[in-house]
């Protein structure tokens, strides 16, 4: 797919007029003047719309959840690190179910490591070229990068190593984990038949619950939980200091995930656009239409009905964010990802801020969207950097030391 497919809107001026809904106004028209009010009113009231409207709903946690450390080695990386390969199992569906997770930890610490966690595009074995890292063997969206037939190969080994520099994490001392998203739901409109989304039938409140009422994303969110659920359980790992990250549509994923979960104490989007962090009102690249009709399995079916028509949806992805507080955030761009609309990611940022302050607390602060390469704000970050949609050594950057600054590893 092109940088920027024909017949979508690049140009500012023609950004509609529109009107952002308020975080702090209540659906009943009261003040949002407090934290608790924020806490007890307003924020269930943003997480539940988010939910009837877009990314849809939850289902019940699985009756039985198991981890399976399939491989594990205290000399991986050339002595650095210590790996783990893990297999969560549900079994509250009607066979198990494996998620894999693979992870790396700083060796020779005497606490816990703090860690970054993020699904991955192309399976494990994708992120290093790590032989031991066991090849994935779920089916896979693209036929490049080494995979053939929709399966890997060995020739995808590392494939996407330059998005992940392990050695670099490591050397600062924070673990990594990753798990391939297809696992969880295969990434295609017919992918919800083999994955969780076939086994779940009741919601969390054991409400009856259909495939449309929820969507692949909102599945990919709760197989994010159940990597926490892992992550609380093993003691090598701090799980109180996880940081999560996605890129592009894995980066709307992280945001929902760190909406529903608070157990993600930092939530990293890495150039996720429409229907992540961009404001859909501005219909500025991607538009609601355009991401329905591409991936009608992302979103839940009522987020169709705001095809061409972004202004009746109730809330917009400022709100998103502002769920995350007093969480630390960072939303990043790319000056080449109009695509994504990084002005709208960066006025998302923005109007999140306000629920931030309630708390005492300074998201950006910049009034104007700052040039590339300059990261702003506090507890939510913000940058755009120069070149395209990707994760860049410039990105971990920036993240690493948000996340020192927040964890207090200064
Ligand atoms: C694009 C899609 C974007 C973004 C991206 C990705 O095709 O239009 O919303 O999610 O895929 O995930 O790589």
């Amino acid at each position: 797919m092109p940088a920027q497919p024909k017949g979508f809107n690049y140009d500012e001026s023609k950004v509609p007029a529109y009107i952002l809904p308020d975080p702090l106004t209540a659906e009943d028209g009261s003040p949002i003047d407090t934290v608790e009010k924020w806490e007890t009113k307003r924020r269930p009231e943003i997480l539940s719309l988010f939910e009837t409207h877009v990314y849809g709903r939850r289902p019940a946690v699985p009756l039985d959840q198991k981890s399976v450390v399939t491989e594990e080695s205290s000399d991986a990386l050339g002595g650095k690190a210590h790996r783990k390969q893990v297999t969560l199992l549900f079994e509250g569906g009607s066979q198990p179910y494996g998620l894999r997770l693979l992870i790396y930890l700083p060796k020779g610490s005497s606490t816990p490591a703090p860690l970054f966690l993020g699904y991955n595009f192309n399976g494990n074995h994708s992120i290093h070229s790590d032989r031991n890292i066991h090849l994935s063997p779920s089916w896979m969206r693209k036929n490049s990068n080494g995979n053939r037939e929709h399966r890997a190969t060995s020739a995808s080994r590392g494939a996407s190593s330059y998005r992940w520099p392990v050695e670099k994490i490591i050397a600062k001392g924070y673990g990594i984990a990753t798990a391939y998203y297809g696992d969880v739901e295969p990434d295609h409109a017919e992918g919800w038949k083999r994955g969780i989304r076939s086994f779940y039938t009741k919601d969390e409140r054991g409400d009856p619950l259909e495939i449309e009422d929820w969507s692949a994303i909102s599945v990919w969110a709760w197989g994010l939980s159940r990597i926490a659920d892992y992550l609380e359980s093993d003691p090598l790992i701090n799980a109180s200091q996880v940081a999560l990250l996605g890129h592009s549509r894995l980066g709307k994923t992280a945001l929902w995930a760190g909406a529903n979960d608070p157990r993600f104490s930092i939530v990293i989007s890495n150039n996720s656009g429409c229907g992540g962090a961009a404001l859909s009102r501005r219909a500025f690249g991607e538009t609601v239409k355009r991401i329905n009709a591409n991936f009608p399995h992302w979103f839940c079916r009522q987020f169709s009905t705001y095809d061409d028509n972004e202004s009746a949806l109730p809330v917009d992805q400022h709100q998103l964010i502002a769920l995350m507080a007093p969480r630390p955030t960072y939303i990043a761009s790319a000056v080449e990802d109009k695509w994504a609309d990084p002005k709208g990611e960066f006025l998302s940022a923005k109007n999140a801020s306000p629920v931030y302050s309630l708390y005492g607390l300074q998201g950006v602060q910049a009034s104007v969207q700052p040039g590339p390469n300059t990261p702003v704000g506090d507890f939510i970050g913000y940058h755009i950097r120069d070149g395209k949609h990707d994760v860049t050594l410039y990105d971990w950057e920036q993240y690493l030391e948000f996340a020192d600054r927040h964890f207090a590893r200064h």
